[in-house]
């Protein structure tokens, strides 16, 4: 059972001391549990569990280096459910192997409020590294988690102390693999080298529309050689030798990813429906379960795993023993290098250099004083700049648009196959980027941030989508952020894409004005722990605004007055703005001074951060009963519910023009003139 170790490192080595009851057994617990879970709920996928069992017990039973007693133990090795709908196979191994899943939560699969949910979801179940389901995006993660791998062991690892030592495992089926995103990401894994990551294909030739040979017949070996990974191609996925014997070679590549193609038949059991499309997805159904467990010789009425089968998963002590050789080890390189231990522990706690605060507000206080007019994206290099150098979790790219989103800054270093960095090239490939970025934060280590033009966060939307479902810290940077980038034309310039964006619960979207609120978005998105940030910046230079020190501070807060009438103003309005259009709202403003029309301006950077202000504070900025009239480069609805059925919206509801950024803002409207006109209408 246990071959001779073909790696050197220490996280090639099996763990020892797995108990040997007989593999059939721990394979058909695992159907077992699926089959009546899915049952039991009437809905579920157990075509998947049953089909990858074996490869289950293969990889779980005697490879992974986890510890059920400690799901956030920092080296254990990483688990990705990328095929995430065949999820009873997860909670029947975190149930099985020991974690704190008690059998209760299995039978209440896709229940409200269980901790089994539909899907793999991270932070509702003790050892899920990542929410899966939307297919393909798992495969994305455990590329970011296996390169999070390689560089925090190369930063942080010494002679003598490999601390950083694991490896990323993946379960991906057809559909992962038919999707973009897997060519996107395992492109760049190829690309870069990632040796650590092993990848289960679960070659059952199904789908949900029937047998895939209709739809999908790429030659899958052949393509991920062309990737430059490892293939162990024509593996029986139900033989767990055979498996043993894949993941033993895959050990013995260190250059390459691995792909283990393991033919399987869905739904492995069921006499009637295994290698059929009615596995994929549907409860096998009453009789169905019944011929499944003559078949399969298991006895045992539903939800009941005899003790010798539950003794033989048991992962617990052989967990604790791997977190403890960690710990001692751990110890050593402490006592060795007690600065770098120190610094590794806050990296991976999430937590941020004390001195961050006074960096951020030292970074505002020099934009204040340069006061420059600039582009939003110049200013949000200059962020990068000031907070980098402090931060190494940092680590930024960009999608092929690096001297045009401003991602890099001086100290930027490119990730290669051979190099460690904290700057990625990522190619043309958003999708893939965001997904990555968000494995990179899920393992721990590392803030990300990646960018490209707003009008393709289209191409990356569900991994951002996906990093506030998850409540992670992602920076999603989008420049060129309206018609204000000219002259490349309506294909290029975003028109709903802020407004999509702010409608991802949990997300918080900032569209700085200047240099001043763009240091505070940056900060406000490295501070924020525990969810997502888009940053949307200018390609175009953008007025400095004054400011004093109050108004200042209030950009925390999502939107603030930064101009304000004068207190015997008789006709009064307020017009908020976001981004390159506050310059202009604070020009309408003058013009209608001029006119005995008191205007105050409403900067509002951030609406999401705005909305969750007390409600003193937002009736204080946006006063009842006066006008309002918002003006931002973008789909009008968004701001209804700010200015109200009376109000007025300067927006776009139309794709833009190619033409010179003055002409476009000129045709659509946005003038001193126009702005001016749309408040004395709402008087
Ligand atoms: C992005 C995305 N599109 C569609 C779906 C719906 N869906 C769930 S499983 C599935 C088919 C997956 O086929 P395969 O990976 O072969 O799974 P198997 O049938 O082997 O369980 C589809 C289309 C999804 N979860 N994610």
């Amino acid at each position: 059972m246990t071959a001779p170790l073909t790696a050197p490192n220490r996280a090639s080595a099996p763990p020892s001391g797995a108990s040997a009851v007989d593999t059939v057994l721990l394979a058909n617990s695992i159907r077992a549990l699926a089959m009546d879970a899915v049952q039991a709920a009437n809905s579920g996928h157990p075509g998947m569990p049953m089909g990858m069992a074996e490869i289950a017990v293969a990889l779980w039973h005697r490879h992974l280096r986890h510890n059920p007693g400690n799901p956030h133990w920092p080296d254990r090795d990483r688990f990705v459910l990328s095929n995430g709908h065949g999820s009873m196979l997860q909670y029947a191994l975190l149930h099985l192997t020991g974690y704190a899943l008690p059998l209760d939560e299995l039978k209440r699969f896709r229940q409200l409020h269980s901790m089994t949910p539909g899907h793999p979801e991270v932070g509702v179940t003790p050892g899920v590294e990542t929410t899966t389901g939307p297919l393909g995006q798992g495969l994305a993660n455990a590329v970011g988690m296996a390169l999070a791998e390689r560089l925090l062991a190369s930063e942080f690892n010494r002679p003598g102390h490999a601390i950083v030592d694991h490896r990323t495992y993946c379960f991906a089926g057809d559909g992962c693999l038919m999707e973009g995103i897997s060519h996107e990401a395992c492109s760049l894994a190829g690309t870069l080298a990632l040796g650590k990551l092993i990848v289960f294909y679960d070659d059952n030739g199904i789908s949900i529309d029937g047998k895939t040979k209709g739809w999908f017949t790429d030659d899958t070996p052949m393509r991920f050689a062309a990737y430059g990974w490892n293939v162990v191609p024509n593996v029986d996925g139900h033989d767990v030798e055979a498996l043993d014997a894949a993941i033993r070679a895959a050990y013995g590549v260190t250059d390459r990813p691995t792909l283990i193609d393991c033919k399987t038949v869905i739904g492995k059991g069921s006499p009637n429906k295994a290698g059929t499309k009615q596995a994929h997805g549907e409860a096998l159904g009453k009789d169905e379960v019944a011929l499944t467990r003559r078949a399969l010789g298991w006895p045992y009425p539903p939800f009941e795993i005899p003790q010798e089968i539950y003794d033989a998963w048991d992962a617990r002590e052989r967990g604790a023993a791997f977190e403890g050789d960690w710990q001692r080890r751990f110890a050593s390189y402490k006592a060795a290098c007690p600065e770098l231990a120190a610094e590794f522990e806050r990296r991976m706690s999430g937590k941020l250099p004390v001195d961050f605060g006074a960096r951020a507000a030292a970074l505002v206080q020099q934009q204040l004083a340069k006061a420059e007019s600039v582009a939003t994206r110049k200013a949000s290099q200059q962020a990068l700049e000031a907070f980098a150098p402090a931060l190494p979790e940092l680590i930024g790219g960009a999608a092929d648009l690096t001297g045009s989103v401003l991602t890099n800054w001086s100290g930027s270093k490119t990730v290669t196959a051979k190099e460690a960095g904290n700057y990625i090239y990522f190619g043309v490939r958003e999708f893939g980027m965001n997904a990555i970025a968000n494995g990179l934060t899920l393992h721990g280590g590392f803030i990300p941030y990646v960018g490209t033009f707003l009008t393709f966060s289209d191409y990356g939307r569900n991994a951002v989508r996906l990093a506030a479902l998850m409540k992670i810290r992602v920076i999603f940077v989008y420049t060129h952020d309206s018609i204000g980038l000219g002259e490349d034309g309506p294909t290029h310039q975003p028109i709903e894409h802020a407004a999509a964006l702010r409608l991802i619960p949990k997300m918080e979207l900032w569209r700085p004005c200047d240099t001043v609120e763009s240091a505070v978005a940056w900060a406000r998105a490295i501070e924020r722990a525990d969810g997502p940030t888009c940053l949307l910046f200018t390609r175009q230079n953008v007025p400095f605004q004054k400011r004093d020190e109050a108004q200042v501070a209030a950009i925390r807060r999502g939107g603030y007055i930064l101009g304000d009438w004068n207190e015997g103003a008789a006709r009064r309005a307020v017009i908020i703005a976001t981004g390159s259009e506050v310059g202009l709202a604070m020009g309408a403003r003058e013009a209608l001074a001029g006119e005995g029309v008191g205007v105050r301006v409403v900067s509002m950077p951030c609406t999401s951060v705005f909305d969750h202000q007390d409600e003193a504070y937002r009736r204080s900025v946006l006063p009842e009963g006066v006008p309002r009239v918002a003006v931002e480069a973008g789909v009008t609805d968004y701001w209804r519910k700010y200015v109200g059925l009376d109000g007025a919206v300067i927006g776009i509801d139309r794709f833009g023009e190619s033409a010179p950024a003055a002409t476009v803002f000129k045709f659509f409207g946005f003038t001193v003139e126009h702005v001016v006109a749309a408040v004395k209408s709402c008087l």
